[in-house]
């Protein structure tokens, strides 16, 4: 789906601010319709945001089910022109309507919608907008879940990942017009012919009578045209957009009265003998699983925060991250793009492995992949997130890698069943990325079944802290022991580790450097550290997390998940100073 652009032919006004909002603590406000009349006794809510934090009631935090925003507007001129009414993300399910007529539905909590609203609103009237948002997880949502009841009878949530069950509206919410004939998608592939860029596009603009581009330079000045809903064409000199280096062209798209600015950048991507290049030359990701995370926000999208996070990145010398465990707000794509920040990107499958919990061990009591549990229907869920998130994404220079699910059970033959569909779908829908999804621990290179139907191993390992706890000696041994085993079975995928680092409570010290101290994240970073060094098959190393994160509470969670290099508030732990040494050396010795 195509971001909100403001052209001649578009304009967009932004209705986050603070909404009426109220709990649904039976969950019948559908069946007592309450979006036919403005809801009574409600309280404000901050939009976009998580509510769970923003209140200090817990009938608010922990609700199960369905809450209720509302907001009034005035519908702007709009002339001919269609209005369309556009949700960034909202967590898990919306029921969307206008005067209380329903105009949009949507499942999965991390992708934009949208909903045609112009018959149902008059220019310079005001209208009611209703939000019913449910954050229930089941079988058939990714990520998965299940409820069931306590003893008091209420529902409680249960899910497999390790990351709090957030909910709301958590990105902008925008009104914009466009011409009823207009541009609904387009497609960029870039290529690189010495000093020139080649860019192949094709636009889909149904109904159009005339479709022409021109191509815009990263300081606006037009460097081509081209007629035609596809093409190819040649950018002399092209500034290639590469790590650090954020040059970004824009494709301005005519369709009749609709002009659509779509930017992208010149580069390449490609796996060769186990290297990782963009651009033709090799690049080592250095960085880190993120989250959507923040003290009270909770996975609300704020602009503040995100320049932060990138500020923070830059000083550590970092030059990539995953969105670690679904897609990240737009802004941050584009930000990525222009910062020339080099991005994982992942679907929201994530805890769809009975053989773990929260953290890492413990059977969760079913079968992950089963009539009951993982099904079909989940499938065709975690295809269309798949194909969703690479409609959207495509376009960034910033994305190098698809990764379709993180941790998944992998080691069954239904795991197989279940994921070879799923990276065939991923490659239809981008012929030009390498596909990926991220390995767990009891998925060792002899026990699983899928790594051949995908471009790189990523994996996510934790020796020294789940396992050989505290014990680096041991650990070391079974982490090289580990990748000789990949090695042997795939020499020519490149390595990425996504994931390794153990819990560190800030603040906590020990002479005898032992777990959960600033000590012991020092030393067992710089062991997973010394090994890398020694494969040049290894060619990333993203620690997790970037920051602490609010979890579900548990006996492995102290207020939260502590494996960051940074608090939850942004402040650097002792092992942030040493890491940054490293990588400013590495950056240094190997440009980006
Ligand atoms: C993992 C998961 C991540 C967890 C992490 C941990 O492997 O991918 O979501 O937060 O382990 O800290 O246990």
């Amino acid at each position: 789906m195509l971001s909100v652009r403001d052209s001649i032919s578009r304009h967009s006004t932004v209705l986050d601010g603070v909404w009426n909002f109220k709990v649904d603590s039976h969950n019948s406000g559908f069946a007592k319709n309450w979006e036919a009349q403005p809801l009574r006794d409600t309280r404000p809510m901050a939009v976009p945001g998580s509510y769970n934090d923003v209140t200090v009631d817990a009938d608010v935090h922990d609700h199960v089910g369905v809450v209720w925003y509302e907001r009034t507007a005035i519908a702007p001129k709009y002339g001919e022109d269609r209005l369309i009414l556009r949700f960034g993300s909202v967590t898990h399910e919306a029921v969307v309507f206008i005067n209380g007529t329903q105009v949009a539905t949507h499942k999965g909590g991390y992708l934009p919608f949208e909903a045609d609203i112009t018959e149902l609103v008059k220019p310079g009237e005001e209208f009611r907008l209703t939000v019913a948002v449910d954050n229930r997880l089941l079988w058939q949502s990714i990520p998965p879940g299940y409820i069931d009841q306590n003893e008091a009878g209420e529902d409680v949530q249960h899910y497999w990942h390790d990351f709090y069950n957030y909910a709301g509206i958590h990105r902008s919410v925008r009104l914009y017009t466009r011409p009823a004939v207009h541009v609904s998608d387009v497609t960029i592939v870039t290529d690189i012919a010495g000093a020139d860029g080649i860019v192949k596009y094709e636009v889909i603009a149904e109904g159009a009578r005339k479709i022409a581009v021109r191509v815009l330079d990263p300081k606006g000045t037009q460097v081509a045209t081209a007629d035609g809903a596809t093409g190819e064409i040649r950018v002399s000199n092209a500034d290639f957009w590469a790590p650090g280096h954020g040059a970004l062209y824009t494709l301005e798209i005519t369709a009749d009265e609709d002009v659509y600015p779509q930017r992208f950048g010149i580069r390449t991507v490609e796996i060769k003998d186990h290297q990782f290049l963009i651009n033709g030359k090799p690049f080592y990701f250095r960085g880190y699983g993120r989250h959507e995370d923040n003290i009270i926000r909770g996975k609300g999208h704020d602009n503040v925060m995100m320049v932060h996070d990138f500020e923070v990145m830059k000083w550590q010398a970092a030059n990539s991250f995953r969105t670690s465990h679904y897609p990240y707000a737009e802004e941050v794509m584009d930000y990525a793009d222009e910062q020339g920040f080099v991005v994982i990107d992942e679907t929201p499958a994530v805890g769809l492995n009975m053989s773990i919990g929260g953290g890492i061990f413990g059977n969760q009591g079913f079968t992950t992949f089963s009539p009951e549990t993982a099904n079909d229907a989940t499938r065709a869920v975690h295809e269309q997130e798949i194909r969703d998130l690479i409609k959207r994404d495509k376009n960034h220079p910033c994305v190098v890698i698809w990764s379709i699910a993180n941790e998944p059970e992998t080691h069954t033959d239904a795991s197989r069943e279940y994921f070879a569909p799923l990276a065939q779908a991923a490659r239809e829908a981008d012929p030009t990325r390498p596909v990926g999804y991220v390995n767990v621990m009891i998925s060792t290179p002899e026990k699983e079944k899928i790594t051949d139907l995908f471009d790189v191993i990523m994996l996510n390992r934790y020796y020294g802290w789940y396992v050989d706890t505290g014990a680096l000696g041991d650990a070391e041994k079974h982490l090289r022991d580990e990748i000789d085993g990949w090695l042997k079975l795939f020499p020519n995928k490149p390595i990425i580790f996504t994931e390794y680092g153990p819990d560190t409570l800030s603040g906590q010290k020990d002479y005898f450097r032992r777990p959960w101290s600033e000590e012991f994240q020092e030393d067992m970073i710089e062991m997973f550290h010394k090994v890398f060094d020694d494969y040049p098959e290894v060619v990333g190393e993203q620690m997790w997390n970037f920051a602490d994160f609010q979890t579900t509470p548990g006996i492995m969670r102290v207020g939260g998940n502590k494996k960051g290099m940074f608090t939850r508030d942004r402040l650097p732990k002792t092992n942030a100073y040493k890491v940054r040494q490293r990588w400013i050396q590495m950056r240094d010795q190997l440009g980006w």
